[in-house]
């Protein structure tokens, strides 16, 4: 095998095309094996193989900083970064983490797993580097299509354009979150996507736009239409340069010599610059391919005898009763159990992207305007948009639901996959009632009141699974501090 032979980047420099390519395979087997077995992100890692080779072929991590939005899909990095012997271990007690962890590998720079945040770190590190820096080192920042949806993304790349800072930003674009990207930048950078010959195309067509006839001082309306064409091409790469961020793509990212040659080509550009690379979520593994929800993102599903399902029945049964009734999605309908509600009621989920801020003030809004939204969310992700709960919610007293899944300890998922702080935050906020159901059952009455009974803001959280029962005798008889001494 040669992925046992790798035991950090450099021995990846060493290999030819063949062998890459031969590597690449080996990768996605030890991925798959590992996750069906231990449980965690699939279609994501298998997507962004050849695009993680490329990077540390071409940069020279941990000195050159290549830094992972998100961090689901940084499994091939773990194996090609040292972390072989352990992979088996991935999300168990005690071994490698879901993400990148600071503690594992100085390879790993960043490790929450909350969305949209990689340029702003990028940029900050930046930042640093010019005032005191290394003037060599790289920043690389990865960030996929779905994580381009989150506010801070935005503002990262406003401010990387503003003060052209150098960073590299790499947009892994699959065109999906966990299911299609909601964004119309994504819809225009897919149409890229079927169009590899778009640049020639730009060409031709700046030309023939500069020849047009002008009659009477407007176009003629077919030219408008040609126009209409011309700035679907133009768009993405107009959205970046608009803001001061140069952008070269789209390129193949299964073509791992052409991926590298697009790289070090970044690597010399001044300012920031975009890669754009169109990659495959679940790219060689026939159940992920072919999964329509999720292209297996990860391997969690809807249980019956959870609470995410019993949430999802009364979804349905509450949505009957009530056609005012909306629910709302940050870009996870499948894994908050609202799947069924969108089928059932057509029009009525509406997903916002990953975007829990934009999510909360929208269903102040969505209250305002007479309807009765549910915001689905898994506690760790509603706590960045405590703000929008807090004044936008809570100070205007509106009746908004929140539904907060993975409340408290979640296990393989990691330190910052937690729900600890919605309690203390939550029952801060003005109005708001908190529901906690201790059993499955309990999860549509309490729905049912909070629609029925609250005026304002409610919530109700619940944890990934239940708590096991302890029986007489389990808890502690011995004294206090025994353990410690
Ligand atoms: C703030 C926040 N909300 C929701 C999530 C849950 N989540 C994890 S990965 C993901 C989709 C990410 O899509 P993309 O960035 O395109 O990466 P891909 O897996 O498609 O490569 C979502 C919604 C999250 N990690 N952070």
């Amino acid at each position: 095998m040669l992925l046992d032979k790798i035991t950090g980047p450099a021995d990846l420099r060493r290999l030819d095309d063949a062998s890459m390519s031969e590597l690449a395979t080996e990768i996605r087997e030890r991925i798959v094996e590992v996750v069906n077995k231990n449980g965690g992100h699939l279609g994501s890692n298998l997507g962004a193989v050849e695009l993680t080779l490329a990077l540390h072929r071409v940069f020279d991590s941990p000195n050159d900083i290549i830094l992972w939005d998100t961090g689901h899909q940084a499994y091939v990095h773990k194996l090609v970064t040292g972390r072989i012997q352990q992979f088996p271990s991935l999300r168990q007690p005690g071994g490698l983490s879901g993400y990148p962890s600071r503690a594992e590998s100085p390879h790993d720079w960043i490790e929450n797993s909350h969305a949209s945040t990689v340029l702003s770190y990028a940029h900050g590190l930046a930042v640093a580097q010019e005032l005191h820096g290394d003037p060599k080192r790289r920043i690389v920042a990865v960030i996929g299509d779905g994580s381009l949806t989150g506010g801070m993304a935005y503002e990262g790349l406003n401010n990387l354009g503003h003060s052209q800072s150098n960073v590299i930003v790499i947009l892994n674009d699959n065109g999906r979150s966990y299911a299609p990207t909601v964004s119309r930048l994504g819809e225009s950078l897919s149409r890229l996507r079927s169009n590899p010959t778009y640049r020639r195309q730009q060409a031709r067509l700046e030309r023939m736009l500069g020849e047009m006839p002008m009659v009477g001082g407007y176009l003629e309306r077919g030219v408008e239409g040609a126009k209409a064409a011309i700035r679907e091409i133009l768009e993405p790469p107009a959205f970046f340069e608009n803001l001061g961020v140069r952008y070269i793509g789209p390129f193949d990212g299964h073509d791992l010599p052409s991926l590298e040659r697009a790289l070090s080509n970044a690597a010399a550009t001044e300012g920031p610059v975009v890669v754009h690379v169109m990659t495959q979520k679940g790219r060689g593994y026939g159940p992920a391919e072919n999964d329509p929800i999720k292209n297996l993102h990860d391997l969690s599903e809807l249980k019956d005898g959870s609470f995410t399902a019993a949430f999802s029945d009364a979804m349905l049964v509450e949505g009957a009763r009530r056609p005012e009734l909306v629910a709302l999605t940050a870009a996870m309908p499948d894994s908050t159990g609202l799947l069924p509600f969108g089928q059932r009621f057509p029009g009525r989920l509406i997903d916002v992207g990953i975007a829990e801020q934009h999510a909360v003030t929208s269903a102040a809004g969505m209250a305002m305007g007479g309807l009765r939204p549910v915001f689905a969310v898994y506690s760790t992700f509603l706590t960045r948009a405590f703000d929008q709960v807090n004044l936008d919610v809570g100070l205007h007293r509106q009746p908004v639901v929140f539904v907060l899944d993975r409340a408290g300890i979640t296990g393989d998922d990691g330190a910052s996959h937690h729900g600890v702080l919605d309690m203390v935050l939550l029952t801060k906020v003005p109005d708001m009632t908190v529901f906690a159901p201790s059993s499955y059952g309990e999860v549509g009455q309490m729905l049912h009141d909070a629609l029925d009974l609250c005026t304002g803001p409610a919530a109700i959280r619940f944890p990934k699974t239940m708590p096991p029962a302890s029986t007489d005798g389990d808890v502690g008889s011995g004294p206090v501090g025994a353990a410690g001494s």
